[in-house]
């Protein structure tokens, strides 16, 4: 048995019979009472499933197995720079434990021994039109590479119910090696007239895909490090996570629920908002005719957009209630490594004047930058201008989070996922009674 699954098998085989004896004796216990407005308004803050890979605070943000994204840089093994290695989150994520250098290196190891494509994949993508979104074009990547599924054939198989989170490892394992070389091919045949790059075996998870992407550049390296760690999880209720949770809950392996989640990333309100903030503030630019707006010239376009009945992506958050800390993160990024950027310059004059006048609103609960706020001006400076694409880098960073939550969940034996719905007829009457 490999390093990583022994260490998982040891830590899930003592939670599941920890979880069950919980269940057994306070399996009655109330956590909570939901209000009409919870049933009705998209069951925020409802408690409703088990998360081991992180959890999200409304005002200090993201933790990863109890570690923030500053502590998470100096514990975690990173480049050059110092940036952390999302091999090292995705090992913590899955173990709890911070790895070792050499436990990092060992999982870098075994992305490239694990990343072979099957043609299928490319055959696929080639019967697209170049210009087909990008996500969609992932989603159908990934679906080429499920007759590959390792949980599939082993459960046709006949195999056992204890076995189910072995499988769905092998899976993970192999999806997230693949994953930079779909993506990488997306981007080079979208907007590169097909040229694609070889991979780099000398290079770390996230260097290789920014070297397959095109972008050889050591900070652009550092950027891609720090990228798709800070993506990777935001607990198991944000739309994208909870697609993957709950598609696996009925056992379609690991590439059928990592595309369903996928296609809720692709949506505006989640993932895609960071092709929409970067849309946006072009279309500022262009309309006000200059590359230096001012911040009086900025709140009026934002009070433009909001009298067109429009958001304003990039902030706001169904949970968050300060300013996200994936957003610092990437600011700080950008004040260590990049100087006298126009691009830049103008999302933090955006991060002064958006909130207030959110807040003048009324109704905003969050008027604070979101991670999207921020990530798509740091890919611009690097050259990577084509906006579409950017909900991809989102996705192949959140590979890691979802899909070792979902060995955690069947390793735990977390059963099928099924709420209740009600009627407006059984609202109305269930007030009538009250
Ligand atoms: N601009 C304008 N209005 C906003 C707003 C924003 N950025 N954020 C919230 N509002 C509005 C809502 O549309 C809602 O209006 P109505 O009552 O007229 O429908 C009202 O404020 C209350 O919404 P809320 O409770 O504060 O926010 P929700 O939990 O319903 O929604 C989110 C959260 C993220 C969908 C919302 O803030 C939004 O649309 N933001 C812009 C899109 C965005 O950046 N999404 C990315 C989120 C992070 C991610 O998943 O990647």
């Amino acid at each position: 048995m490999d390093p990583l699954k022994k260490k998982f098998s040891e830590k899930a085989l003592a939670q599941f019979k920890e979880l069950r004896a919980i269940i057994k004796e306070h399996g009655d216990t109330k956590v909570d009472e939901t209000k009409l407005s919870q049933v009705l308004g998209g069951a925020r803050g409802i408690k409703m499933m088990l998360w081991e890979t992180s959890q999200l605070d409304a005002t200090e943000g993201i933790r990863f197995r109890g570690y923030s994204i500053p502590e998470l840089k100096k514990l975690l093994p990173g480049g050059p720079n110092g940036e952390p290695k999302p091999e090292g989150l995705f090992w913590l994520m899955l173990t709890g434990d911070v790895p070792t250098v050499d436990e990092v290196n060992w999982v870098t190891q075994q992305w490239h021994e694990r990343a072979e494509l099957p043609a299928s994949v490319h055959t696929s993508l080639d019967a697209l039109p170049a210009d087909t979104h990008p996500m969609t074009q992932l989603v159908i990547g990934i679906m080429a590479m499920q007759s590959d599924s390792i949980f599939s054939r082993r459960y046709a198989e006949g195999m056992a119910k204890t076995d189910y989170w072995d499988a769905t490892y092998e899976d993970t394992m192999n999806l997230i090696a693949r994953l930079p070389r779909v993506a990488a091919y997306i981007y080079r045949r979208a907007f590169h007239g097909g040229k694609q790059i070889e991979a780099d075996p000398s290079l770390d998870w996230s260097a290789n895909y920014a070297h397959m992407l095109g972008i050889d550049n050591e900070d652009f390296y550092s950027l891609m490090r720090l990228y798709l760690t800070i993506h990777a999880d935001h607990e198991g209720g944000n739309a994208s996570a909870h697609t993957v949770s709950l598609v696996g809950s009925t056992l379609s392996d690991s590439y059928l629920s990592f595309a369903a989640g996928m296609n809720a990333l692709a949506g505006p309100l989640h993932g895609l908002a960071n092709q929409e903030v970067i849309k946006w503030i072009f279309e500022m630019i262009e309309s006000l005719g200059t590359t230096t707006p001012t911040k009086e010239q900025i709140a009026q376009y934002v009070n433009d957009t909001l009298a067109q009945k429009k958001v304003i992506p990039g902030y706001g958050h169904a949970v968050l209630r300060e300013p996200d800390p994936r957003f610092v993160a990437q600011r700080k990024f950008a004040e260590e490594y990049i100087k006298d950027s126009e691009l830049i310059e103008t999302v933090w004059k955006i991060f002064d004047v958006v909130p207030p006048i959110l807040q003048g609103l009324g109704k905003v609960k969050n008027p604070w930058p979101n991670v999207d706020a921020h990530s798509g001006a740091l890919l611009v400076h690097y050259g990577m201008k084509e906006y579409s694409y950017y909900t991809v880098l989102f996705g192949v960073s959140r590979a890691l989070g979802v899909l070792a939550a979902g060995v955690w969940s069947r390793a735990l034996g977390l059963p099928l996922e099924r709420p209740k719905s009600v009627t407006m007829e059984w609202v109305k009457s269930f007030l009538e009674e009250k």
